[in-house]
């Protein structure tokens, strides 16, 4: 191990792909010591360059240190590779994608094994990591101990955000930013489509619609406020009912460009069911109790 490296709390860390690469290399840059483990080998032996121990096994990797951290494939991947590990007395810090109750799960799992747990949800791509500006931050859940303990060894690669003791809280609300970042794309897509041949220059058009999505973004604050109160037909700027009528000239005019509206179809759809249920003088927010019947 670099001589050098030893005022700075130890990571072993499990899994170099495009993640655990990127955090490997941050954590080093940062003077970390870093023991690194990948199943494919030959990934992880760039890294001794840069002054990482590459540990043979990932058993020889979770024993190098109290603080291991896994970003796997998947929640199967963290099982299968840490099988053979001593987890006894160790933190485990799980990176690697999964949904809530395989959090929970894996949080068992670790407990029976002898360690603590903190489940963690990435919110940045690679070229994030370690970037201060960059916007990128991880959700954490489960043990709070474990993340005050190592929250400055944490904080080397991207922002912490605590999302609560329930291990499945993380991937909870990581999955839901991806799933309205789903909705997102794929308003974007649809709206390429419609002026993929229209004669503006398309990089003219993504900063009309770059402004526009930052312009309606904040609508979400008054969807939690109606969420909370449980009034949905105050202040209302832009009913449904006035809404849903005006969603027949988007369906009508992606029959015009030739777009399928396979994309905005189902949306639209459930907000016309929600106007015939009587809530056309409401805006959408009545539209997510709809969704949890
Ligand atoms: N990359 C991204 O943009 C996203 C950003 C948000 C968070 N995700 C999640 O991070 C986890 C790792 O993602 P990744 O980008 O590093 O993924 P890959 O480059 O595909 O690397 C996968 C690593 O997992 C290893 N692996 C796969 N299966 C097993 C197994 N059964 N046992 C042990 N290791 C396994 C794989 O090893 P190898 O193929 O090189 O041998 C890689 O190290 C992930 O949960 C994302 O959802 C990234």
């Amino acid at each position: 191990m670099d001589t050098n490296r030893t005022s700075k709390p130890h990571v072993s860390l499990l899994g170099l792909g495009a993640m655990g690469t990127a955090l490997a290399k941050t954590w080093l840059a940062a003077g970390h010591p870093v023991t690194v483990w990948n199943r494919t080998a030959a990934r992880a032996e760039p890294l001794a360059a840069e002054g990482a121990r590459i540990a043979a096994t990932a058993a020889e990797a979770a024993a190098a240190g109290r603080l291991v951290v896994t970003c796997l494939l998947d929640d199967a991947s963290v099982g299968e590779a840490l099988a053979a590990a001593d987890l006894a007395g160790k933190d485990l810090v799980d990176l690697t994608t999964g949904d809530p109750e395989q959090a929970r799960a894996r949080e068992a799992w670790a407990h029976a094994r002898g360690a603590r747990f903190l489940s963690g949800g990435i919110m940045a791509t690679p070229p994030m990591i370690g970037v201060p500006d960059s916007g990128g931050y991880v959700f954490y859940s489960g043990s709070e101990e474990v993340l005050a303990e190592h929250r400055e060894t944490l904080a080397v690669p991207a922002g912490t955000t605590y999302a609560g003791t329930d291990a499945g809280a993380a991937a909870l609300y990581d999955v839901a930013l991806l799933s309205a970042m789903n909705g997102m794309s794929a308003g974007i897509t649809h709206a390429f489509a419609l002026v993929r041949e229209a004669e503006m220059p398309l990089k003219d058009f993504a900063v009309l619609l770059t402004d526009w999505l930052t312009a309606i973004a904040p609508a979400g604050h008054g969807t939690a406020e109606q969420l909370e109160s449980g009034v949905h037909d105050t202040n209302v700027a832009s009913n449904l009912a006035m809404q849903v009528t005006a969603n027949a000239t988007l369906l009508r005019t992606a029959g015009q460009q030739g777009v399928d509206p396979v994309l905005i179809a189902p949306y639209l759809d459930l907000m016309a069911r929600h106007v015939a249920e009587g809530h056309g003088d409401e805006d959408g927010t009545g539209m997510v109790d709809m969704l949890r019947r």
